[in-house]
């Protein structure tokens, strides 16, 4: 079966308007309670309910037209940057125009999941332009590929990429469609403050994944393949990387074991979020830890594509991470994001959520700790409109903005409502 059968082309085009029924109906407490008390009462149990229960959320089309579009960045003006995988970055103006695509980006090897994928800007990029973008990179000869992770400057209209630099190209090569992994995150210092994090430390993450057909090397250190990255933001690598200096070990490595990662993210204490594709089950949330092996091929809760176990069928292994979290069946995790906002209320402030391919909704996940903890709870937005999610961020607004994976793919913003 396919490596791909969760990531393909399905796409759904309708979008119903869809909000959550609130939760707090009830004045069953007042019964029996003298009107002054009962008008008190009242009062302050439609405070408390206010202050635990978010609004709902109704989902308000940005753009659409856009060819599956991969991310979404927020410029400081209030446009978006959009990738699209057959290899566009876009601007996308608040009105919903699409630009022209940017000229500069770097020939794609666009087919199965490869393409365009991830874009983040620079901290900085308000005053120095830079931003950060992965790719599945053609090889110079034959038709190998891999993930690329390249550093440009974004010209002053906007209109072409300008000193295009390729900072990490990950080795070896192979021939596939699947498995590039491919979303990038800024390593930031702990510390909470209105952007939910603490200043960026010059490091820069990406999750590459272990491209299907190679799925045994993410067990080995001397290939990336099933590897989180870790590299400075002038491609050098930093020397408190976990295997830097050691023999028969790349450099760049920060953690391995991993298999397909579409989505991570920074909580605001700097610890590095991340989900992964299991097989057939066995989707993965996890913390990577420098050095540490997360496991894939060896453990895993997944199976086979239609059936029978991986390997051993183990699901544990002494000297491998257990997840945070698994999900089987499988939901096909892409985009990750914590709200760090007021926006939806407080009991949403400190949730994660992670966009479904698989059943087409937005999850999100209540943890035992704002930012931290065990996952308590998961309940599913935009199930209405049956839109794959292919990725989630939280806008400099604090609102929640997604992308749906279609040839007319939407840009969405979640708008809390009454
Ligand atoms: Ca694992």
């Amino acid at each position: 079966m396919s490596a791909s059968q969760n990531d393909g082309n399905t796409h759904f085009e309708s979008l119903k308007m869809f909000a959550i029924a609130p939760v707090c109906a009830s004045n069953q407490p007042l019964v029996q309670i003298k009107r002054a008390q009962a008008a008190i009462s009242f009062i302050a149990f439609s405070l408390l309910c206010l202050a635990s229960h978010a609004q709902g959320v109704r989902p308000e089309v940005v753009a659409s037209g856009l060819q599956h579009p991969w991310a979404v960045a927020f410029l400081p003006d209030g446009r978006f940057l959009v990738t699209e995988r057959p290899g566009r970055l876009r601007v996308v103006d608040s009105a919903g125009r699409l630009g022209k695509a940017i000229e500069g980006v770097p020939d794609v090897a666009a087919g199965g999941q490869g393409g365009l994928l991830d874009v983040v800007l620079d901290a900085d990029f308000a005053s120095n332009r830079t931003l950060y973008f992965c790719f599945s990179e053609p090889a110079n000869v034959g038709n190998g590929n891999s993930t690329a992770l390249a550093r440009a400057t974004l010209g002053p209209d906007m209109s072409r990429l300008n000193d295009v630099r390729i900072i990490f190209s990950q080795k070896p090569k192979v021939s596939s469609s699947a498995h590039f992994g491919c979303r990038i995150v800024e390593s930031r210092a702990p510390g909470i403050n209105d952007k939910g994090s603490g200043k960026p430390d010059g490091k820069l993450f990406l999750m590459v994944g272990e491209r299907y057909s190679r799925m045994a090397d993410a067990q080995t250190l001397n290939n990336h393949h099933g590897k989180i990255i870790r590299i400075n933001k002038d491609g050098s690598v930093p020397p408190d990387n976990p295997f830097f200096g050691k023999a028969a070990a790349l450099p760049e490595i920060w953690s391995y074991g991993h298999r397909n990662p579409q989505g991570a993210t920074l909580a605001p204490d700097g610890t590095l979020w991340m989900h992964e594709h299991g097989p057939q089950g066995g989707d993965e949330i996890n913390l990577p830890k420098p050095g540490l092996n997360y496991g894939w091929p060896i453990i895993t809760y997944g199976e086979n594509y239609g059936g029978g176990k991986m390997g051993e069928g183990l699901t544990e292994k002494a000297g491998m991470e257990q997840p945070l979290h698994h999900w089987t069946p499988s939901i096909a995790p892409s985009g990750m994001a914590f709200l760090t906002s007021e926006r939806y209320g407080k009991a949403w402030q400190g949730n994660l959520f992670v966009g479904s391919l698989k059943f087409a909704y937005l999850d999100r996940i209540e943890l035992s700790a704002p930012y931290s903890g065990k996952v308590v709870r998961e309940s599913r937005l935009l199930s209405e409109a049956g839109d794959r999610i292919r990725d989630v961020r939280q806008g400099p607004d604090g609102l929640l903005y997604v992308l749906t994976d279609s040839p007319n793919g939407k840009l969405i913003r979640l708008q809390p409502t009454p």
